[in-house]
This record gives structure tokens, sequence and C-alpha cells, in this order.
């Protein structure tokens, strides 16, 4: 067998994945993001601080993945879930980037709740796509990307990206992503 230099030969495997509780169970990847991780992302940062005081710092979003070789040819994936809250009336969501090799592209199956993938570019475009089981969202090369739950239960994802890609947070950190989601009087606005 030939093998392509800078793509390493690796033994195919399965995973399990646990849709309703959002959860790789034997991930070697789990990165846990609390409410903490997130000061400086929401617009209100006191209601932030008050969350944080009041509610023991609770988990904001959950990404579980068994890593591949972070190189061309390789797919990463993970699991992405998402819980649902405001911070004041701005839904919780992911801090979002761009991806270090900027034209890797990447898919979200959503598997469970609803919500939005906001995307931008760095030349100032903005987009929104719905996130709603059974919906596949495409992030195309070049959009920093940042999901968003508006729902009443956790929003689970599936996802899948180019194995180099990376992660930039912070250019998008210093740009914002121009709109944010809020959820007023039960009607989702994104403004
Ligand atoms: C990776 C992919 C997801 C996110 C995850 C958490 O390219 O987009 O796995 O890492 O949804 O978001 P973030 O912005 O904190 O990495
Ligand atoms: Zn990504």
């Amino acid at each position: 067998m030939q093998t392509v230099a800078g793509t390493s030969f690796i033994e195919p495997f399965t995973v399990e994945i646990d849709v309703n509780r959002g959860e790789m169970p034997r991930a070697k990847h789990h990165i846990v993001r609390r409410a903490s991780d997130m000061r400086g992302h929401y617009a209100d940062q006191e209601a932030l601080e008050r969350l944080i005081a009041d509610s023991g710092d609770p988990v904001h979003y959950e990404v579980f993945e068994v890593p591949v070789p972070e190189e061309y040819g390789h797919l990463m994936y993970c699991i992405s879930t998402l819980q649902p809250g405001t911070v004041g009336d701005e839904c919780f969501m992911t801090k979002g980037h761009y991806h270090t090799v900027v034209n890797t592209g990447e898919t979200y199956l959503c598997l469970r709740g609803e919500g939005y993938m906001i995307m931008k570019t760095s030349d100032g475009r903005f987009n929104a796509q719905p996130m709603v089981r059974d919906r596949m969202v495409y992030v195309p090369p070049y959009w920093a990307h940042r999901s968003v739950n508006t729902g009443d239960e956790p929003l689970v994802s599936y996802c899948v990206y180019g194995a180099e890609a990376g992660h930039n947070y912070g250019d998008i950190e210093q740009e914002g992503f121009i709109k944010r989601v809020y959820r007023r009087s039960g009607a989702v606005e994104i403004v």
C-alpha cells in the first residue's frame, strides 16, 4: 500500500454517540466550557457575572471527540452540546472561531434542540442558518462560526471538518460577530 507524505495511516474504528444526552461516551477529548470561560463574549457582562455567582458557574457547553491526526486527508469530528439559557436576554452560545487553516469548511448536523449557526467573514459578511433536528448547516471555508441555543433543551450537533483546520479564537474575539441572538418575550431576535 502506498501512503502520502503528511497523511498518517491509521486503523478504521467506530464510536458510540448518545444523541439524547449529547455525549460521546468513550471520547478521549472532553472539553467543558463554563459560564466563566465566556467572559468578554456577551453584551451584558454584569448579567454573566451574576450567573457565575448565583448559579455556581454552570456548564455552558461540552465538546466530545475521539481525535484523529490533525493532518490533511483526515476528518475531525465531534459532538457539541450547548445548554439552553440566557445571559440577560442573550441566548447561550459558543465562543466561535475561524479555522487557523482558513480554507477548511465544516458541516454541522443538528441532532437535538434548536438554534442558529451565526457566521461572519473577515470582510464583514454575516449569515445565520437555523439549527434544528435533522438539518445540516454547511460552514464554507473562510467563515467564522458560532452556535447559539434559542430553545429550552440542549442543542446537540455532530460536526465534521478537515482535521488540519485548527481553531483561531483571537481574531473573532477582536472583531465580534456583528449580530447577537436574543430571546425576548419568547421571540428570537437576531440584531
Ligand atoms: C470545531 C467545531 C466545533 C467547535 C465547538 C465549540 O471546528 O467548530 O467542534 O469547536 O462547537 O465551539 P468553540 O467555538 O468554542 O470551539
Ligand atoms: Zn470550526
